[in-house]
């Protein structure tokens, strides 16, 4: 049994890009390997959020594991903020993370563009996400593939504080789905899917109403083409809606090329929206039961106890080797 970490920002509601990304995943792995899934708020706020907002979306997140189908008593689930010692490793991992290593991150570089001020967590984040995944000393990583760069990064640091410091701590692997591990929005194929963008036209968030997702779907841009074909370079909208299908309803892309021959968008369009609904729809359901419970409270409680019984004693071996007086 291998231990897993992962975790998604509250930065926004989460969209069927984290569902099939991460969320999907952690389902299934939490029956194969010891988990722990948090929602990471301090990621969250290195952009600015409001703060009724951010409380929402929070809550939001980790009721969205719930109903899921997260079992709180097979898997961890809990705020990053809860557990105090992220925030500490995070410092201490800041100070192993060379400039140039931020500099050349991608996501950084996508979402600074443009701005006048840029908050300096939004820089040093991937050294908060290192920390958060050795405090676990993880195995395996679920991500999309736009964290690959992150967790090659936790890589080398996980590295460097071996080499300076004693062979401390595991060398965590990415878990990739091996199809549609990046969902492109529905305005642009070139920009994946996120659940900050701007323009909700760009996602389909996991609480959508089912009119909502329909409408989404209908205006989805695509070629002015016809044909039904999984082909990113040359249809790469067509490709993405393909892909969420695939996912969505159990089928290969040969088998949705083959239904759709000869038809055009039109009815594929409207069966995608279907089967976004069929997946969706209870998961809202039982979504909703869990925010008019409260029985999410209990369950971040008991997942930050038991995720802080692992991650103090790290943070503690941590501090020992690296000289800090205990
Ligand atoms: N479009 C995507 N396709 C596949 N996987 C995705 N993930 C995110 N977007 C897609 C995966 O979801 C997990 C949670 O990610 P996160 O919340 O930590 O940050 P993110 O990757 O930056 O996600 P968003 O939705 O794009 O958030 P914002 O808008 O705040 O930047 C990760 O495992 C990610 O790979």
């Amino acid at each position: 049994m291998k231990r897993v970490l992962s975790g998604m920002q509250s930065s926004g509601f989460l969209t069927i890009g984290n569902y099939i990304g991460a969320l999907r995943n952690y389902v299934k792995l939490q029956h194969l390997h010891e988990c722990f899934f948090m929602v990471v708020d301090l990621h969250a706020v290195t952009v600015p959020q409001e703060p009724a907002a951010l409380r929402e979306q929070t809550e939001s997140a980790a009721a969205l594991y719930i109903a899921s189908g997260i079992d709180p008593n097979k898997a961890s689930v809990f705020l990053q903020s809860h557990v105090h010692a992220h925030a500490e490793l995070g410092w201490l991992m800041t100070t192993l993370t060379h400039m140039g290593e931020l500099e050349r991150m991608t996501q950084f570089k996508d979402k600074s563009a443009g701005k006048d001020s840029v908050g300096a967590g939004l820089f040093t984040y991937p050294s908060l996400m290192a920390a958060d995944i050795l405090l676990y000393n993880a195995d395996l990583i679920p991500v999309g593939d736009d964290q690959k760069q992150h967790l090659e990064l936790t890589r080398d640091l996980a590295h460097r504080f071996n080499n300076r410091f004693g062979d401390y701590f595991t060398m965590p692997e990415p878990y990739m789905p091996e199809v549609g591990a990046r969902i492109m929005s529905l305005d642009d194929a070139s920009k994946k899917m996120s659940k900050s963008n701007p323009n909700p036209g760009s996602y389909i968030a996991m609480l959508d109403e089912p009119s909502v997702i329909r409408k989404k779907i209908s205006r989805a841009v695509t070629d002015s083409g016809r044909e039904v074909k999984y082909d990113p370079q040359n249809k790469p909208e067509v490709s993405n809606l393909i892909s969420i299908y695939s996912h969505f309803a159990d089928m290969s892309v040969a088998e949705i090329e083959a239904k759709y021959e000869g038809q055009g968008y039109g009815p594929f369009k409207k069966d995608l929206a279907e089967h976004l609904v069929a997946v969706l729809e209870p998961i809202q359901q039982r979504y909703r039961e869990i925010r008019a419970s409260g029985e999410i409270f209990d369950i971040l409680k008991k997942g930050a106890e038991e995720a802080a019984e692992v991650a103090n004693a790290t943070l503690l071996e941590v501090k020992k080797r690296m000289g800090f007086v205990i």
